[in-house]
């Protein structure tokens, strides 16, 4: 039997699964998403699952499917070998982005995560405002972010590139790494414990897989070499992966993302930019958007150099693309209903035309 706490288990899902278990379903997470089915680490050992035709028929959006990290209420058949997946239970975290696709849509990337590790390298993959993007989301999706600036041996200026991470973002855990000569590792290590869960997300090539490999002491993960001109990675780890460390706890390496569009922020932002809430609530207008507008504490603030104009440029950047987003789920929200309308305005009709 495997002991299922070591993989995240704790009396938060045990309470919500007590109603499934009276009923003699078993327990499992999402440790691998395949194509069309899924990996689950169950009592009984690690077990390819489907979710149940009733689950994927009532499932409304991309978001209410499995997603690694998830903790699922399954079945289990042939000698434990096949699960059906009938639900998840509630996510006490999760890290989300605006999908990549058309659709204005949730794009779940892990759930369950204690803590986050953001990851960057000191190379041309360097830049603070995408901390700060990568900081609105872990937040709103309540896990512990930490930073980790990998790639130290490439930099000449690491000082002046801390230093930069620091004048802009207080109180968040930084460490400098290196995984090719393994420093900083063992400052990682801290972050892990029995039946904590760390995701590592960030740029493709920024050395997350090769971090993990290091903590792990195999090379367990693909790694690749990033491309000469622009240090770009080559998108080699391809699914999101959940692995248990020797040494206690849980690692999931993600995919390397091109883009991290926000998704439902808002809270997230008020913790990245906390000082910005407090003049915020000064103005004299209660939807100023702090650009323009006479009495704006968060102009004064600005001009007095309490806050930074780095930051300041950043919020409103991240603001008014939420704003963006906003809208565009309206519209949605809008089309979805006036194609609603029209099914049953022609079901109506189609009844009438066959009544008469
Ligand atoms: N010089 C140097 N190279 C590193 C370091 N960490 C990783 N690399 C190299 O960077 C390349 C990319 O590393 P990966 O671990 O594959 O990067 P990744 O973040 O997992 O990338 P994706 O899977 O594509 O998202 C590999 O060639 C690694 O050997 C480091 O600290 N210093
Ligand atoms: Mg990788
Ligand atoms: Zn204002």
């Amino acid at each position: 039997m495997i002991n299922l706490n070591s993989f995240g288990w704790n009396s938060f899902f045990e309470k919500y699964f007590e109603q499934y278990n009276i009923q003699g379903f078993e327990h499992g997470r999402i440790s691998i998403e395949n194509k069309t089915n899924y990996v689950v680490v169950t009592n009984h050992g690690e077990i390819i699952g489907e979710v149940s035709g009733k689950y994927l028929f009532e499932a409304g959006k991309q978001s209410d499917l499995p997603k690694v990290g998830d903790w699922v209420v399954v079945s289990l058949f042939n000698d434990y070998t096949r699960a059906v997946i009938h639900n998840i239970l509630p996510r006490r975290t999760k890290i989300s982005r605006k999908g990549v696709d058309k659709k204005i849509d949730e794009q779940i990337i892990v759930t369950n995560v204690d803590v986050v590790f953001i990851v960057q390298s000191l190379d041309d993959n360097f830049n603070v405002n995408r901390l700060e993007r990568y900081l609105a989301s872990v937040h709103q999706g309540g896990a512990l972010p930490v930073i980790i600036l990998n790639k130290s041996d490439l930099c000449d200026g690491v000082s002046e590139k801390l230093n930069a991470v620091k004048n802009r973002i207080e109180a968040i855990d930084i460490v400098i790494a290196s995984a090719l000569n393994k420093s900083g590792v063992d400052e990682l290590l801290k972050f892990t414990g029995d039946g904590i869960t760390v995701a590592f997300i960030g740029s493709s090539g920024v050395g997350k897989s090769t971090l993990i490999n290091q903590l792990l002491g195999t090379d367990l993960l693909k790694t690749n070499e990033v491309r000469i001109a622009d240090s770009k990675g080559k998108h080699t780890t391809t699914r999101r992966e959940l692995i248990l460390l020797p040494s206690g706890g849980i690692l999931i390496d993600t995919p390397g993302m091109r883009e991290f569009g926000l998704w439902d922020t808002g809270e997230g932002i008020s913790q990245t930019f906390s000082e910005f809430d407090d003049y915020a609530g000064l103005c004299k207008y209660s939807d100023c958007t702090h650009t323009h507008e006479s009495g704006c504490a968060v102009l004064k603030a600005l001009s007095e150099g309490k806050i930074s104009k780095e930051r300041y440029d950043n919020y409103l950047k991240l603001r008014k693309e939420l704003k963006y987003l906003e809208s565009k789920q309206n519209i949605q929200l809008q089309l979805e209903e006036k194609r609603k309308w029209k099914t049953i305005h022609k079901e109506i009709k189609q009844f009438y035309k066959k009544n008469k």
